[in-house]
This record gives C-alpha cells, sequence and structure tokens, in this order.
C-alpha cells in the first residue's frame, strides 16, 4: 500500500515513458534560452551529417554516419549550450571581480555565455582582463622554462577534445619532457582501459552498431542511456520491439530503461504511446555489481554440469586460459554471500542465467555504475568472464560494450593522453621528431591532484574541462589550485575551475566543434573516435562565437612554440594544415593507415580491434578469465547502518555544466538539494519523504560531510542512496579509490545519514 507522503517543493513524480512530447518540449526550451532562434534548426540539423559536425554530446556512434538527422534531446541541450548567443565580455568581467564569480553557482557561471578574449588575472583589480594572444603564450612559455623539473607541471585533458588537439597536447608535453597527463578518463572508464586489455588485450568494447541487429540478448549494467546516451535509446527501443530480451542491472528505476517514446515514431508520439524497453529490471545494490555477477556465472555452471553445453567448453579450449581457477573461485563463493551483498535473490540471478544460457549472441552494456566503484577494474574484467564463458567476443550480435563518457574521449588515449605511454609509442615519438621522451610514467588525475595539494606540482594546464570540481573533495582540491605558480585553461566557458586562480592564470578561449575553423590552408576539420572504434572527421559551420577565438590546436602549438625555442616540432605548419597532424598520427600510432584518405569518405573507418576477429593480443595470447575472490567492494566499511552513495547525472546537465535545474525523469524540479532514498531505509532511520539530513562519510579518517540536504522517497535499491554530481563531491574522499585504475569510488561512499542538526 502507497503511504500518503507530504508535498515536498519541487518534488512531483513523473509517470510518463521518457522521449517523447516532453523531450521536443524540452529541446524547443533549450533552443529559446540559448539561441537565435532563426539559426537553431539549421544547425541541430548539422550534427553528426556527413559534412558537420559530430555531436559533443555523447560518443555513441551513428548509422553511417550519413543517416537522417536523429532527434535527440541531450544532444540538442549540448549543441545549444556551444551555438548559445551570450557572452562573456571584457566589460562584465570588468564590473564583476572574481571574488563575486566565485559566489556564483557552476550553473549561473557557464550561464554567461561563451569566453570572448584572451583572459589574464589581473591580482590589483580582482578582475580578468582581456590579453594579447602572443604576450599570454609568451609569459606561459617563460614560467614553464622556468620549472625545476618539467615532472612540476600538469597536463590535463577532458575528452571533447580533437585528436588533432589532443595528439598536439601530448606531443608539447612530451617535448616539454613530462608524463603528466592526468585526464577525465582517469574518473570515467580507466577501469576499463585497465580491465579490458587484461582479459581480452584492448581496453576498447568489440561491438559495432550492426551487432545489435543480431544479438539475442542485451544486458545492460549501471548506465542511464535515456540521459547520457540519448541516441542508443534508438538502438534499444529497436530491440525492444523486435522482443529481444533487454535485462537491466541498476539500483535505480531509470525510466528511460523502463519505457521510451521514440520521438522518431510517428505512431508512438501520435498516439502517446511508448515501448516497454526492459524485460527484466533488477535493483542490484550499488556496489553490488561484482556479487551479482559472480551469481550469474554460478548458475551456468550449475546448469552446464547439470545440462551441458550452456559454457561454450569449445572457445573456452581455443581461445581462453583461467577458466579453472574461476569456476573453483565460483564453487567456493557461497549464495548467501552473493544475495547478501548483490541485493538480489539466488532465483534472481538464476533467470538471468537462463537467459544468457539460451541466448546465442550476447551483449553486455556498462557504464559508470560498473566502473566508478572501489573495485572498478575487477568488475570490468567479470563483464569480460561473462561474455567469455559462453563464447560471446568475436562472433556477430555479441561483445562488451562500455559506454564512453565524453565523445572523443576514447580518441584522446588512441593518440598518446596517457600517464603510462608504452615503449613503443614513445620510441616512434623519438624517431620521427627527433626529440628524448620522458620515460618514467607519469599522474592520473588523482595523483596530480595530490601532487597539487602536497605542493610538488606547480603549475596545470587543462585543455579543456573543469578539473577541481569534477574530483573529489573539494575542500583539499580547491585550495590546491589557489597554491600553484600557474594555471592555463583552454575553455568555451566560465567554470569554478578557472575562477580558483594560481599566482597567474590565463583563460584561453576556444572555438567548439560547431564553429567554422579556417587556418592558412583553408576550412579544417578534426577526427574523433566513438564508443565503437569509428574515427571520422567532424567540422563546424557556425561564425564563431568571437573574432579573438584560436582552435585548440592552434593554442596548444603557440603554447608549445613559446615554450619550446628549439623545438623540432614545425608547429605552424601544423596549425595551417591539420592534415599535416594527421599524417604526423599515422606514423606514430598503429591503426591509421590512410588516415586522411579514410576519412574522407563519410563515416570514417574503424581502429583495430583484434578480439572481434578471435585475435587477444594478451601477454599469453588468450583470452584470460579472472579470479575476484570474495564478493565484499570493500570489506572495511561494511556496517548495518551505513548506506552506499551513488554520485549521478540529472537529465539537464553535462558533467559539472547543469544545462537546467530538473530532472524530469525522476521527478525534480528546480532543485539539486536532494538524497534518494528507499522506504525501507527511511523507515529504519526514522525518517520522512521531505526531511533534512546531514550525510557524513564513513571512510576511516574522513570527515567529510554534506548538511541540509532534503531527503526523498524513492524506488532505490535497499541499503543505495543517490545525489547529485558535483555537489555531492564533497562526500568523496579523494583518497578512496579503485587502487589498479586510480578511478574514484564516485559511485559507492559509505555514508551515514541522520536527521539534520540544523533541521
Ligand atoms: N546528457 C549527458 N550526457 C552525458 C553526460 C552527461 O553528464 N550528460 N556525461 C558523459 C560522460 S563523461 C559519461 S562518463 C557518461 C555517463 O553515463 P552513465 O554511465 O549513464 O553515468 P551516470 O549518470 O553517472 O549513471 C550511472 C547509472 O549507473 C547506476 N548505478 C550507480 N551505481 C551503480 C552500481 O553500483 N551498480 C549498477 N549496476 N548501477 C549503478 C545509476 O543508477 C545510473 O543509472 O555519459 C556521457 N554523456
Ligand atoms: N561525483 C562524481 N564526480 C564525477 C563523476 C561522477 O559520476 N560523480 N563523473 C566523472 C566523469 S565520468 C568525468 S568524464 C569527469 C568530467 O570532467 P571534465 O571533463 O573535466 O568536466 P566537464 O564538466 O565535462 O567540463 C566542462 C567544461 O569544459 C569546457 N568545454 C566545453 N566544451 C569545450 C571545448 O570544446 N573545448 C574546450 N577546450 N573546453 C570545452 C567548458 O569550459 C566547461 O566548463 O567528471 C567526473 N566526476
Ligand atoms: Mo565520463
Amino acid at each position: 500500500m502507497k503511504k500518503k507522503r507530504r508535498a515536498v517543493p519541487g518534488i512531483r513524480p513523473y509517470d510518463g515513458p521518457a522521449g517523447g512530447w516532453g523531450a521536443l518540449k524540452a529541446t524547443a526550451i533549450a533552443v529559446r534560452t540559448q539561441m537565435e532562434t532563426l539559426e537553431a534548426p539549421v544547425t541541430l540539423l548539422r550534427t553528426n551529417q556527413p559534412d558537420g559536425f559530430d555531436c559533443p554530446g555523447c560518443a555513441w556512434p551513428d548509422k553511417e554516419h550519413h543517416s537522417t538527422f536523429q532527434f535527440c534531446e541531450n544532444g540538442a541541450k549540448a549543441v545549444t549550450w556551444e551555438a548559445t548567443s551570450k557572452r562573456v565580455t571584457p566589460e562584465f568581467l570588468a564590473q564583476n571581480t572574481l571574488t563575486s564569480l566565485l559566489q556564483k553557482t557552476d550553473f549561473e557561471l557557464e550561464g554567461y555565455g561563451r569566453l570572448t578574449h584572451p583572459l589574464a588575472y589581473d591580482r590589483d583589480s580582482d578582475t580578468l582582463r582581456p590579453v594579447e594572444w602572443d604576450d599570454a603564450f609568451a609569459r606561459i612559455g617563460e614560467v614553464l622554462r622556468g620549472m625545476s623539473s618539467p615532472d612540476q607541471v600538469e597536463f590535463y585533458t577532458s575528452g571533447r577534445a580533437s585528436n588533432e588537439a589532443a595528439y598536439l597536447f601530448q606531443l608539447f608535453a612530451r617535448e616539454y619532457g613530462t608524463n603528466n597527463f592526468p585526464d577525465c578518463s582517469n574518473m570515467c572508464h580507466e577501469p576499463t582501459s585497465v580491465g579490458l586489455p587484461q582479459s581480452i588485450g584492448i581496453g576498447k568494447g568489440t561491438v559495432s552498431l550492426e551487432d545489435f541487429d543480431h544479438a539475442e540478448l542485451i544486458i545492460s549494467i549501471g548506465h542511464n542511456p535515456g540521459t547520457n546516451h540519448p541516441r542508443m535509446m534508438g538502438t534499444l527501443h529497436e530491440l525492444a520491439r523486435k522482443n529481444v530480451p533487454i535485462i537491466v542491472l541498476n539500483p535505480l528505476r531509470e525510466r528511460a530503461l523502463e519505457r521510451f517514446a521514440d520521438p522518431q515514431s510517428v505512431i508512438e508520439m501520435a498516439t502517446y504511446s511508448s515501448t516497454n524497453i526492459a524485460s527484466t529490471y533488477f535493483q542490484v545494490k550499488a556496489g553490488g555489481d561484482a556479487a551479482a555477477l559472480k551469481g550469474i556465472m554460478k548458475a551456468l555452471l550449475v546448469m552446464d554440469a547439470e545440462q551441458g553445453d550452456v559454457v561454450d567448453h569449445a572457445f573456452i579450449a581455443a581461445h581462453t586460459q583461467g577458466f579453472a581457477s574461476l569456476a573453483a573461485d565460483l564453487a567456493a563463493t557461497p549464495w548467501e554471500a552473493i544475495e547478501k551483498e548483490s541485493g538480489l535473490t539466488r532465483a534472481e540471478l538464476e533467470q538471468v542465467a537462463v537467459a544468457y544460457a539460451k541466448s546465442k549472441a550476447t551483449i553486455v552494456t556498462y557504464g559508470m555504475g560498473i566502473t566508478q566503484h572501489n573495485k572498478g577494474t575487477a568488475n570490468v574484467r567479470l563483464i569480460a568472464d561473462l561474455l567469455l564463458m559462453g563464447g560471446n567476443i568475436g562472433k556477430p550480435g555479441a561483445g562488451i560494450c562500455p559506454l564512453r563518457g565524453h565523445s572523443n574521449v576514447q580518441g584522446n588515449r588512441t593518440v598518446g593522453i596517457t600517464e603510462k605511454p608504452s615503449a613503443d609509442f614513445l620510441a616512434k615519438l623519438e624517431e620521427v621528431f627527433g626529440f628524448t621522451a620522458p620515460k618514467e610514467h607519469g599522474h592520473d588525475a588523482v595523483k596530480a591532484m595530490q601532487a597539487m595539494v602536497e605542493g610538488s606540482a606547480k603549475a596545470l594546464i587543462c585543455l579543456g574541462g573543469n578539473f577541481a570540481v569534477a574530483l573529489p573533495d573539494p575542500e583539499q582540491c580547491f585550495p590546491a589550485m589557489q597554491k600553484l605558480d600557474l594555471s592555463v585553461h583552454l575553455g568555451t566557458k566560465l567554470n569554478r575551475t578557472h575562477l580558483l586562480v594560481a599566482k597567474e592564470t590565463f583563460i584561453l578561449p576556444c572555438l567548439g566543434r560547431t564553429e567554422l575553423d579556417i587556418q592558412a590552408s583553408g576550412r579544417q576539420s578534426i577526427t574523433v573516435e566513438d564508443s565503437m572504434s569509428m574515427v571520422h572527421a567532424s567540422s563546424g559551420k557556425l561564425k564563431p562565437a568571437s573574432a579573438f577565438l584560436r582552435s585548440e590546436p592552434a593554442i596548444v602549438a603557440g603554447m608549445a612554440k613559446a615554450t619550446l625555442p628549439g623545438s623540432q616540432v614545425p608547429w605552424l605548419e601544423l596549425v595551417a594544415d591539420y592534415s599535416i597532424i594527421r599524417d604526423l598520427i599515422e606514423k606514430t600510432v598503429p591503426g591509421f593507415d590512410d588516415y586522411n584518405a579514410r576519412i574522407a569518405k563519410p563515416g570514417g573507418f574503424r581502429m583495430p580491434l583484434p578480439p572481434t576477429e578471435r585475435q587477444w593480443p594478451t601477454p599469453t595470447g588468450k583470452a584470460m578469465f579472472s579470479v575476484f575472490s570474495g564478493v565484499h567492494e570493500d570489506a572495511q566499511v561494511q556496517g548495518e547502518d551505513v548506506l552506499r552513495l551513488i554520485t549521478l547525472r540529472s537529465h539537464d546537465q553535462y558533467n559539472t555544466t547543469i544545462y537546467a535545474m530538473d530532472d524530469r525523469y525522476r521527478g525534480v524540479f528546480g532543485r539539486r538539494d536532494v538524497l534518494f532514498m528507499c522506504d525501507a531505509d527511511l523507515d529504519a532511520r526514522g525518517l520522512e519523504h521531505g526531511d533534512l539530513v546531514d550525510i557524513e562519510t564513513v571512510v576511516a579518517g574522513s570527515t567529510l560531510r554534506l548538511p541540509n540536504i532534503t531527503v526523498i522517497a524513492y524506488n532505490i535499491a535497499p541499503g543505495s542512496v543517490g545525489a547529485y554530481y558535483p555537489e555531492a563531491n564533497v562526500l568523496v574522499p579523494l583518497d578512496y579509490i579503485d587502487t589498479e585504475s586510480g578511478t574514484p569510488s564516485y559511485k559507492s561512499v559509505p555514508v551515514r545519514v541522520t536527521l539534520a542538526a540544523a533541521g
């Protein structure tokens, strides 16, 4: 029976499907609040078209990249956010001191619009002031040359940067002398980049869009495509309509995974109908996936022993190693532990195993619900184990599908943004460019921040992003930014990381994807690699937001030239014609043969993926099973009243960018200061829907707290609570990470929740 609840401002349960007319209405609002209405339709229609630009919204691929326009609400928000007609002018900055800007919310800061001039912080007036490009480059070069070691500098990349910009950035930093490459991937899919090479020899997904046409079962774990990969909903919708089972493991009931009305479907739009997406929805406990995956595999082995032919023995014998150890560990793991940790019953997990055994081609898709955990890398390996057990890698309709974050985060890694470069890559750089590349591994995101906190890092150069806000624990990170000698930010809009100024700070405004990029040789294209390893060209057409903007490659080259007077790299030639940058990528990174020729074709080309041909580039030449002993995410934080906090994205946000204050499908409007909790956990604490609560992190040594949050009753797995990122980052300890990948445990922070002291 439903309890009668008190009314809470801004909380209104949403009963409709995801998508549908609500999505069209939200798009219209995004357009109206950001753009000249006349320009918007043309701009949106150019998204993901052969001669247009790649959508900066997500990394889901496009059918052929020359299909008809695919409507996507959150893609439209990403595009209109960039193509906005609002501007942060020098006059505005002269009137608003940095101290006053720091009082604004992240939403307000980006809401001021696009940056128009290169800026330097002026301490006397406490304002950001326009500066000449060449003066900015000269001063940055001077400070960098004055460092006592290149390892005192951190080079951060956010995954929106193009292959060309990212390649130049790594070239600059490596010629300068460091492998300090913190990047957004370190907070995101690093467990995929570390775990998958161990399992299958490469840190990328193995499926293509066509595989979804042949799949007989999809298992979707820990991702929210209705918001974060909206174009994937078209694929899931099509599969659901073909009655392909879609099994979801997610602590929250995400509306788009339950019901979706495809705005592309004339019938669903006309009749206000929708399609059920998940065939079965299991609300696994946050952090309980390892236990759940082990339970599914344990059940499969039992079925195999009883019926035979459930597990693909021929594939296992021919292609893998380590199966016996995995089987022994599964046999030794008791069902009670699996049930307790996963929050799912043995019968439920057996149901997944039955579906898996029946399917001849299974795809597992996953996102941050798997990776941002204390044992994120182990989680990824367990997914590979499950797939390998059924021979579900390297055949049509089957495989592993990590849903990448930023639209080119995968490409950034491919072209060398990594703190752990291979010896082969460094040797190639030395051969082609003639400088000595640094061999020692550098800092990832958390290590870079730790070096800033302890004072050993002195400068930070950011190719995009919002580094300090994206990382955990602002109490440590924000002051660390302000201790630096130098911070430099390439960005399109003002954000808090920019404003945490160092002794000297430069904000360098760049062109976005949607904008025309003209260099000495004419109009330029950039290239990006999507989640399915397709590399294709993108070129903007809009008039740049200001005449003073420069492209990311041009800014990186400008800094490099000013920092490295004796450089062997022809920086200016590279900026004049990006196809020369691509020639250099081709010479130094495997898989880019005929790069320029192959991106001339719509749709581009696919990077090599040996596992799709059942080639396993692991040290043994075989795909490797893993063993995850026990079931616990982190044994030290078990406690009856301890809950696991998930930090997540609302429907109206792009990472630290808040488009608007609503989270429509979760029924939250005009606010973000809420904690999602199930009825049982509310009752156990004597709390009621709408109470003000304090949240406290219970990791040894931590004193992190978030007071005065409104707790709301929500359909979320018992033992798990949810709050919004980045507001809840104050609860995430900086060193509470997956030790294998360095990724913060943003989705499994042990917390205690009590009635607010102030309430
Ligand atoms: N519009 C929009 N698009 C985006 C982004 C954005 O912010 N806005 N961000 C981009 C980026 S960088 C990324 S990485 C992706 C992120 O895309 P997602 O991976 O979808 O990221 P989250 O919103 O963090 O949501 C994670 C999902 O995992 C579930 N979850 C949390 N903990 C667990 C758990 O322990 N187990 C399981 N099984 N599930 C769990 C949550 O309930 C939620 O549904 O999206 C990209 N695309
Ligand atoms: N608690 C918690 N924290 C998280 C996460 C979580 O789920 N929970 N998710 C993590 C994940 S998956 C990620 S990927 C990180 C994201 O971390 P980041 O990638 O660092 O953050 P973003 O919010 O995507 O960066 C937004 C800024 O990018 C700049 N920008 C936008 N477009 C462009 C462009 O075209 N060029 C340039 N140069 N700059 C541009 C704008 O100035 C904007 O303010 O956050 C991580 N942090
Ligand atoms: Mo991400």
